[in-house]
């Protein structure tokens, strides 16, 4: 089998691209180890800064998005029963949107069956071949069978625990980690939000996030050990601790209910360099990884997207290469400012096992001077609301 770019990994970041390089008449197949309904099953992600609505509005997928996607113009931070509101709109003028990565793969699926776009499930034994020849190429498993994809350029969008990034030679690929030491143990629940905007709080147990998917449906994280497991959570146990962490007047406002998914993520800082090998291009968890306290997971992998997208349209427009040299560079560039934001939002907000004293204050300083100045919001709301691609 042939196509022009050979897309693996069928979650956000191979999706958009797919869809994005459709529209620009560029023909792709996708590959993607699980069933549709496992990729539709995960929950992750729940804000989108305004890049990544542009560019479902360029795949002409950002109707639903905008319709029923809630802006926000601000959040709030919260350290003990003190509370600063950071107001986006007041600073940079442009709010983030709540509308779940699950809504965002449902719409991308549903672009997919409507433009054709071959995305196939259940393969298995993915190999890249050739990545530094001009006929890069795929082979794979599929209900028994081998399979090979010929194609002039494979696109990488496997997650963390892809193929795509080991494909790199490691004496051509450098890798820079952090590991935190403590997760985030989530629960979703069919219960009206604590409050209208999300709430990151930082409190002597621990960081917690109040956070949302629309009016009737909400998402809460508490900080946990790194090798807590969910089962060692009831329900009950659960509510009576993100209550100990968040101020009491929304202690006392929060609606409670049964968890219709509770799970617990690591949280890591990560990236490879450099994200592009011969014809091979990574995007998205395939080349970096952030804490998800600043809500930049899924939204790097947009911006990743945008700078292959445009690449790719110029190399099969006019053959210019210049994006394609430039991409990891250029994608990088961004990476890295996200990459200290969320390390840095993560080591403000949450208590570490080994924190000093003396850390501690520094923590406390830091928030009272975020809550004093004016100028200090303004860099977190640029920041939050997702730095220019
Ligand atoms: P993904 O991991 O979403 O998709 C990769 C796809 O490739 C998957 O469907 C996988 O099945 C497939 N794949 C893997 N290996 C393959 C192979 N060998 N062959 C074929 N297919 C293969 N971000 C936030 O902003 N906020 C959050 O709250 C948040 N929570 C998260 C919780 C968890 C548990 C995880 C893992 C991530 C979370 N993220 C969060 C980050 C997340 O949203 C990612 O940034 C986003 O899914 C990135 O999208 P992709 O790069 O497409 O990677
Ligand atoms: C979520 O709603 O899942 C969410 C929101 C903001 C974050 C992380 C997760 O920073």
């Amino acid at each position: 089998m042939k196509t022009q770019v050979a897309i693996i990994g069928g979650g956000p970041a191979g999706l958009l691209l797919s869809q994005l390089l459709c529209k620009a008449g560029i023909d792709t197949v996708v590959l993607e180890r699980q069933s549709r309904a496992h990729v539709l099953s995960r929950i992750r992600a729940g804000v989108l800064e305004r890049g990544m609505l542009d560019l479902l509005a360029q795949a002409g997928i950002a109707d639903r998005a905008r319709a029923e996607g809630i802006p926000h113009d601000g959040t709030v931070l919260s350290y003990g029963a003190q509370e600063v509101r950071i107001d986006f709109k007041a600073h940079v003028d442009t709010p983030v949107t709540v509308y779940g990565q699950t809504e965002v793969t449902k719409d991308l699926y549903d672009s997919a069956d409507a433009n054709g776009t071959q995305v196939i499930h259940g393969v298995s034994d993915v190999v890249l071949h050739d990545l530094d020849s001009n006929t890069p190429s795929v082979t794979y498993q599929l209900d028994g069978a081998s399979h090979r994809l010929t194609c002039d350029f494979i696109a990488g969008c496997d997650g963390f625990h892809g193929v795509s990034r080991q494909a790199i030679p490691a004496d051509k690929r450098r890798i820079f980690e952090k590991v935190y030491p403590f997760g985030w143990l989530g629960v979703l629940s069919r219960t009206p939000p604590v409050h209208d905007e999300l709430i990151y709080a930082n409190s002597e147990r621990g960081f917690a996030l109040c956070s949302m998917r629309n009016t009737s449906l909400s998402r809460y994280y508490i900080q946990c050990r790194q090798d807590d497991h969910v089962d060692n959570w009831s329900d009950a146990a659960f509510w009576d601790e993100l209550r100990r962490r968040i101020p009491p007047q929304h202690a006392e406002a929060l609606v409670t209910g049964p968890s219709i998914e509770k799970s617990i993520a690591p949280l890591r800082s990560f990236v490879c360099e450099p994200m592009r090998y011969g014809r091979l291009f990574l995007c998205g968890d395939a080349a970096h990884i952030v804490p998800p306290t600043g809500a930049k997971g899924l939204n790097t992998a947009a911006s990743d997207v945008h700078y292959l997208n445009q690449a790719l349209r110029s190399w099969y427009a006019d053959g210019a290469e210049a994006g394609l040299e430039r991409y990891s560079e250029q994608a990088l560039a961004r990476v890295w400012k996200v990459e200290r934001f969320s390390w840095w939002m993560t080591s403000l907000l949450h208590r570490f096992p080994d924190q000093s004293e003396f850390d501690l204050r520094m923590q406390q300083a830091e928030l009272a001077a975020l809550a004093a100045t004016p100028e200090a919001q303004a860099v977190l709301a640029r920041n939050y609301v997702g730095l220019p691609y």
